[in-house]
């Protein structure tokens, strides 16, 4: 003994010496990946100021207030030491890119059997952590069935790897009148949260699938825009206030903006209504970037009974006059059926018709 620490102490304590450091560099490292997914998961990284104002909206824009203040770190790193062993870590998780194509047709019992733990209504949540949100997907829908196959082959297992505790509801436009894409999206809000206290929801296209599992379908302090990067605009933003495609929205924001707008019939326009709104109240939009949110729309042609809505230029230079007096306060519908299938709910409505 006396002589491992004299003679032969020399190796022994240089041994003892490199373990140290290397705890310490440990510690260091987990320190700092705590703190890069503090500051990716909560996107505590203030909005920029610099964010355009809504499109069609020239000088009253500017008088607009500041974002508000991000909220403070400190609080928020104690909660999640404090939550550490019970909660899922998202950082756990990611594939990274992933390969998407739509060359081979989809069967959607083959999808039903690679997803054994997504519960009927197509429900999941992880068994051996507690998710840290419960995420609403909607998804407004018309006729498009081989889209919807395509959807759920690869999403469930993006959602399920993101460890979410989340429901998928497919928001069905009954009858013949023209496509409603906003009103489908309130609806699927209203008809998700009598089902489950869900905090937040996330408004997906059927057509869009993302191309990295680091994209997290979740929300975050500021209204998320998802699809920032698709294939058909050449991977970049087609405009800098574009928030159409998939979107999340906590449900505070979501109230806070009145919901979406009930008004616009056909195509186009009303998801710059969104970002009109959002801007209106003092929100700003947060984005994965640009390979993160890599993603790829099934190509289509244009539906029937969805074209271009000719009312859209006017009815987005009034959002600021409009958006009080419609969204979630005026919002009517009328459930024609539910139906639960393994991988999704899907909800028929009847959701009125233009002018009445
Ligand atoms: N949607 C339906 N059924 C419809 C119309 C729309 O399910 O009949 C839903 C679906 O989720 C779709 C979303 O509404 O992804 C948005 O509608 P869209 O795909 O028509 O809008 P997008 O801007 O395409 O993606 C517009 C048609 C462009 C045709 C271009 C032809 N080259
Ligand atoms: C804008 C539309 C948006 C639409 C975006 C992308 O011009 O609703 O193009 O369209 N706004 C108006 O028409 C006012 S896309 O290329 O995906 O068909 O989302």
């Amino acid at each position: 003994m006396k002589e491992a620490q004299g003679g032969g102490a020399l190796p022994g304590t240089s041994l003892q010496r490199a373990c140290r450091l290397l705890v310490v560099f440990c510690a260091l490292h987990l320190s700092a990946t705590l703190l890069y997914y503090l500051a990716g998961s909560s996107d505590l990284r203030p909005p920029r100021n610099s964010e355009p104002p809504p499109r069609s909206l020239g000088a009253a824009n500017r008088a607009q207030p500041g974002p508000p203040p991000p909220p403070p770190r400190s609080p928020r790193i104690v909660w999640v030491f404090w939550n550490l062993h019970t909660h899922c870590l998202s950082w756990s998780f990611p594939v990274g890119a992933l390969h998407v194509e739509f060359s081979q047709p989809v069967n959607l019992e083959e999808v039903e059997k690679i997803n054994p733990e997504v519960r009927e209504g197509g429900r999941y949540a992880p068994k051996d952590c507690k998710a840290l949100q419960k995420v609403a997907i909607i998804i407004p829908f018309r006729n498009r069935d081989e889209h919807l196959k395509y959807w759920l082959y690869y999403l469930h297992p993006i959602l399920q790897r993101q460890q979410l505790d989340y429901g998928v509801y497919v928001i069905n436009q009954g009858g013949e009148e023209t496509f409603n894409r906003a009103k489908l999206l309130n609806v699927g809000f209203e008809e998700a949260l009598k089902e489950y206290d869900y905090g937040c929801f996330v408004f997906s296209d059927v057509d869009l699938i993302p191309m990295d599992d680091r994209n997290i379908y979740k929300c975050y302090s500021q209204p998320r825009h998802l699809s920032v990067s698709m294939d058909k605009f050449g991977f970049r933003l087609p405009y800098n206030q574009y928030f159409g495609g998939v979107s999340a929205l906590n449900k505070e924001q979501f109230v806070k903006i009145n919901g979406f707008p009930n008004n616009y019939w056909g195509w186009g326009g009303e998801d710059d209504d969104i970002y009109n709104r959002l801007f209106f109240k003092g929100m700003r939009i947060s984005r994965p970037d640009a390979v993160i949110g890599k993603c790829r729309m099934i190509r289509h042609s244009r539906d029937h009974k969805n074209e271009p809505n000719p009312q859209r230029f006017d009815r987005i230079a009034h959002t600021r006059e409009t958006m009080n007096s419609d969204g979630l306060n005026t919002l009517s519908y009328k459930v024609v059926k539910t139906e639960k299938y393994p991988l999704y709910t899907k909800i028929t409505v009847d959701v009125g018709s233009p002018n009445k």
